[in-house]
């Protein structure tokens, strides 16, 4: 049955329509993984317009303030310190927990994660993921632990949570510090307790892509008092008093302006929720029929910001590979992404710094091969879902033709 999308009309809406194939596009507009949640723009400007009238702009302003007494609430811990961004979040974190030598964090990540720790000198050492859950194999960590290993950086991807109680005994066994790299993962939760106060730190992106957004910005997160006063050291260039200097700090405040658009998003939080929900459930119906796309799910009964949309393409199954539907899809304007290939092991400078023999992280690589990220949140509209899933649909149906195409591309590139 033709399928009715945006830019063609009905009676020319058969498969060889395709744009890959020399049609028109489905969508006259990207439909993009991470576009931004959007808050109330009148109490958005009212608060910019308060902060303009008494020109406070940045360091710990009372925006900023209270942006981290609502975020500790939420969260449930006793320090939350406002960052300029995650990764800056993650080296300010790695930094005040002495870490140094080796840490021990998955390939299988934003690229940040790991950049951060090598930016601070640290030597990043790849542990493999399940392949099933995508998140750090504890058995993988427990086995590269070796005499200069001073840490385990892991990464709660996709907001789902890690194995936080093996890597706790792990951690406790080894006398091993242990960070989170919580980007993904602000209003989750595990075994009903709040992401944010697992390990010695957490780590939040409040990037534009996330959940929720202060533009850029992130923050540490920590129920320690101690590490805390670190950090709020290091962040601010290590004043502790007006032309007082006491230890070695950078700059890694967030601004006022920031804090606004997060203390305003903070007031949609479960109606965004509720959006990427209902997006979730739409695709979970549409994905179904679709041969080799299986759509990943976990934490029933938990908290969850559903904020990615993550399947994996069987190429066996679907007909064709990841990357061939990935490209046909992105014709349509549907700006599926491959998250995170092809695995921070495989970029510079951990490529050229791989030990003899490289990397062996064999599920990350697997499961590179398949990830395939959708889009939703507030700016993708149920219709939206529809459409794609059915462009999908004509796209698996059209396999053979379609990897012929590209094939004869990539030949020819
Ligand atoms: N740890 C993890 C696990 C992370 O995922 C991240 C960030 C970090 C640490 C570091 O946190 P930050 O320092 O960023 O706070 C994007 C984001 O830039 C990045 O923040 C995020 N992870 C990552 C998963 O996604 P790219 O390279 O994919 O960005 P880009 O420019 O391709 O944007 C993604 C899509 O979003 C595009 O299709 C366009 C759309 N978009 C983007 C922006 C910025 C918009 O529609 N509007 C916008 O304003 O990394």
């Amino acid at each position: 049955m033709p399928v009715v999308i945006e830019t063609r009309p009905e009676t020319t809406a058969t498969a060889s329509d395709l744009a890959i194939l020399g049609g028109r596009p489905a969508f006259a507009n990207p439909r993009h993984v991470g576009a931004p949640n959007i808050p109330d723009r009148q109490a958005l400007l009212r608060r910019i317009d308060a902060m303009l009238e008494g020109r406070r702009l940045s360091n710990r302003g009372p925006y900023v303030r209270l942006f981290e007494e609502r975020v500790a609430k939420l969260v449930g811990v006793k320090h939350c310190i406002a960052m300029a961004n995650g990764t800056v979040a993650l080296e300010i974190g790695a930094r005040a927990l002495g870490l140094a030598d080796e840490v021990i964090v998955p390939a299988f990540t934003f690229v940040a994660t790991v950049h951060a720790l090598r930016w601070q000198g640290i030597k990043p050492v790849f542990c493999d993921v399940d392949p099933e859950t995508h998140l750090v194999d504890p058995a993988s960590v427990e086995a590269l632990i070796g005499p200069r290993t001073s840490g385990i950086l892991a990464v709660h991807l996709w907001g789902r949570p890690a194995p936080v109680d093996a890597l706790a005994d792990i951690a406790r066994r080894h006398h091993l510090r242990l960070m989170y790299d919580a980007a993904h993962a602000f209003g989750c939760s595990r075994q009903r307790r709040m992401i944010g106060g697992f390990g010695d730190l957490e780590v939040f992106s409040f990037h534009a892509t996330k959940f929720l957004n202060t533009a850029e910005g992130g923050a540490v997160v920590t129920n320690d008092d101690r590490l805390a006063e670190q950090v709020r050291l290091m962040q601010n260039f290590g004043f502790t008093g007006l032309d007082k200097v006491e230890a070695l700090g950078i700059n890694g405040k967030m601004n006022e302006l920031a804090a606004a658009v997060g203390l305003t998003s903070l007031e949609h939080l479960d109606q965004w929720v509720g959006v990427n929900r209902r997006n979730r459930a739409l695709w979970t119906a549409a994905l179904a029929p679709l041969r080799g796309i299986t759509l990943k799910r976990w934490g029933d009964g938990e908290q969850r910001n559903d904020q990615y949309i993550v399947t994996e393409v069987d190429e066996t199954v679907a007909g064709l590979t990841r990357d061939h539907l990935v490209t046909a899809l992105r014709a349509e304007n549907i700006l599926a992404r491959r998250y995170f290939y092809p695995g921070c092991h495989n970029m510079e400078p951990y490529r050229s710094e791989a030990p003899t023999g490289g990397w062996r992280l064999p599920h990350t690589d697997h499961v590179c091969q398949r990830v395939m990220v959708l889009p939703t949140g507030t700016a993708v509209t149920p219709k939206d879902i529809t459409r794609m899933a059915a462009v999908m649909a004509r796209i698996l149906d059209d396999a053979p033709a379609v990897t012929a195409t590209l094939q004869v591309r990539e030949n020819q590139s």
